[in-house]
This record gives C-alpha cells, structure tokens and sequence, in this order.
C-alpha cells in the first residue's frame, strides 16, 4: 500500500487567520482552507509502508532546537509562463534550512532520491489555472505581508489525500523540538 506524504511546519492559528484575511482577492483561483496551510519542508511523495515506517523512525531521531519564523511578502509559481500558485513567503532563516537539510539527508539514507530544486519555503495560500484571473494585483498589494513571528517547536510528517475539491492534509506524526 502507498502512501503520499510530506514533512512540514504548521503555521499558529495567528498567522492562518491573517492569511484567510487576504484569501478571496483573485476570481477561479483555489484557495486553500485553513487546515490546508502549511510549510513543506520536504515531499516525500508516494512511497510503500515500509518506507513510511523507516522515514518516520529515522525523523523521530533528528533533534532541532526551537526557532522563530516570520511570514513575509508573497509571491508566485509558474509553469511555462502561466502562474500556478500564489503564496505567502518566509523571511530568511538558518535554523529552518538546518532542519530542511537534516530532512534531505534522512529522506537520501532512507533511500529516496535527492531533492534537486533548491528549498524555495512558502505557503501555499491558492492555486491556480488557466481561467484564474492575473494573480499581479494581490501580488503588488501583499508585497509588504509580515505576520509573526512564531516559534517553531513542532513539525509534522502528513499523508495527503487528493480530493475533487482540493488535498487533504492529515498529520500522521509530530515531532517535538529537543527543548
Ligand atoms: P505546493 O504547496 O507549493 O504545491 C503537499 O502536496 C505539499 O507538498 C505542498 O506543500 C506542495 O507544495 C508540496 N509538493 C507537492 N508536490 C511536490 C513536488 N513534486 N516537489 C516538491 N514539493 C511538492
């Protein structure tokens, strides 16, 4: 049996309200709900219960100090020239690049293979497609976004469901931060 998973960071309820603030400003796009809000850290994707396993004892053992994060700015994916998402950005920080990586390196010894795009983190806030309005306007208007900062003392390792009407997100594991 497979099963699609992620790590990520879950925002507080704090910063998810403000985000749903801003949410409903681009006509067809996808918003996200707020219990689909979250930092990737690092996609696994679909993998056997074996794997499953080994990810998650191998995580159990990573040890990472709590840190602060702050939301800030937004911005925009695109494929081919038209944009596919729009999300909210995290201000530059070491400590989550350190735990990112500790990931990457559990994820490469467990037998997945490397993450090649370099860690972009975000939050997804919409998706979009072909009929979604010019995300640019609720772009120029949020450039100045900065919600937090929060401490990080937990991440999460989540199994996403697809769904019609978007992903559902159910956390499996949640590892604590050592202090
Ligand atoms: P996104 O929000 O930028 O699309 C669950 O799908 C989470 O994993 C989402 O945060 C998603 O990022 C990310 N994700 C999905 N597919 C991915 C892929 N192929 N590579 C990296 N991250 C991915």
């Amino acid at each position: 049996m497979s099963h699609r998973l992620f790590f990520a960071i879950r925002p507080p309820a704090s910063v998810r309200d403000a985000i749903i603030d801003i949410e409903a400003e681009i006509d067809n796009a996808r918003w996200q709900d707020e219990d689909q809000l979250h930092l990737t850290l690092r996609y696994i994707g679909d993998v056997e219960t074996h794997l499953a396993d080994d990810l998650a004892d191998a995580a159990a053992s990573l040890r990472f100090d709590p840190f602060e994060l702050r939301v800030a700015g937004c911005g925009h994916f695109e494929k081919k020239g038209r944009p596919t998402s729009v999300w909210a950005g995290i201000a530059p920080s070491e400590p989550l690049v350190r735990l990112q990586r500790k990931l990457e390196q559990i994820c490469v010894k467990c037998g997945l293979p490397a993450e090649t795009r370099k860690f972009a983190p975000h939050i997804t806030v919409a998706r979009l497609n072909s009929s979604s309005e010019s995300p640019a306007p609720f772009l120029a208007r949020h450039a100045g976004l900065d919600l937090g900062p929060w401490t990080v003392d937990s991440y999460i390792l989540y199994q996403s469901h697809l769904r019609d009407q978007g992903s559902l997100y159910e956390p499996i594991l949640t590892y604590q931060a050592a202090n």
